[in-house]
């Protein structure tokens, strides 16, 4: 598949449930910058039908390469980051799962039987991302239980595969110096964000600083009724150079930690 449209299509699914990064995007573009993409972010379970391995195929085809992992113990994830061979200006492609078999077994069940009820092909498709959510409509009684234990679950369950976030490089953009300048800026514009561990996430010593706004949420069919639901959300990423001169290009688990909390809906309560 052409990667140019690849990217476009992500961008088009994502902005359509996640009318705030749009906002963003134009706001910058409004101060005469262009935006660049950092990193894109997809979410997963470790199924072997739809684990990081298949979700990362696209990508691998399109020339990119497996990077670095990271474990998040409390949160029952891992994470593999990829990064494009030779086109340096190509997103990284951060990339997590939930481990099932660390989840209840009634938790890994249900996700399962979810699973089950999909036509096999529909994952074998190269553009498994770009479908959503490829099982049946929710239901309310399912996401809360779901919720109860896992918010990324429950995230999974009724958003389905696409990306999580686009990540603003915000070190090309000409009219912020700091993470913090666009911080105070956005929060001018309006918006809210994830202060979970802080605004900003990691420091020049981590050579990352990360700040995202709170998901967007929009108006999920259940079965048994309608509901808002966190869609997706902006981050924003400010790089310093290493020792040998050269940007950092991974990411900070620690930071990466809190930045997933940009989907929880017990967030949008208290902000
Ligand atoms: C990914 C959160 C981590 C980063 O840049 O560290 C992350 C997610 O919310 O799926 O994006
Ligand atoms: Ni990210």
């Amino acid at each position: 598949m052409d990667s140019k449209y690849f990217f476009e299509q992500l961008w088009q699914n994502y902005t359509a449930i996640t009318p705030s990064a749009e906002k963003v995007k134009t706001l910058f573009e409004n101060k005469g910058d262009t935006v660049f993409n950092d990193h894109i972010a997809l979410r997963t379970f470790n199924d072997p039908r739809v684990n990081i391995e298949v979700l990362s195929r696209p990508f691998l085809t399109m020339g990119y390469e497996a990077k670095g992992e990271y474990h998040f113990k409390a949160k029952k994830l891992y994470a593999k980051h990829f990064e494009h061979k030779t086109d340096a200006n190509a997103p990284k492609i951060f990339i997590s799962e939930l481990l099932l078999e660390e989840v209840s077994l009634a938790l890994h069940s249900s996700i399962q039987k979810i699973l089950d009820q999909v036509n096999p092909t529909v994952f074998e498709a190269e553009d498994l991302v770009l479908k959503g959510r490829v099982w049946e409509k929710p239901v309310y009684a399912v996401y809360e239980k779901f919720l109860a234990e896992s918010e990324y679950a429950a995230w999974m369950y009724v958003n389905g595969f696409c990306s999580n976030h686009f990540t603003v490089d915000v070190n090309k953009l000409k009219s912020f110096d700091t993470l913090s300048e666009v911080n105070e800026f956005l929060k001018l514009c309006g918006f809210k964000m994830n202060t979970s561990g802080g605004e900003i996430k990691g420091n020049s010593s981590l050579y990352l600083e990360q700040s995202s706004i709170l998901a967007d949420t929009i108006d999920v069919a259940f079965e048994e009724k309608t509901r808002k639901i966190t869609s997706c959300y902006y981050e924003f990423a400010f790089r310093y150079a290493k020792e040998d001169g050269s940007l950092f290009t991974g990411f900070v688990a620690n930071s990466a930690d809190k930045i997933f909390e940009s989907t929880d809906m017990e967030l949008q309560k208290t902000s």
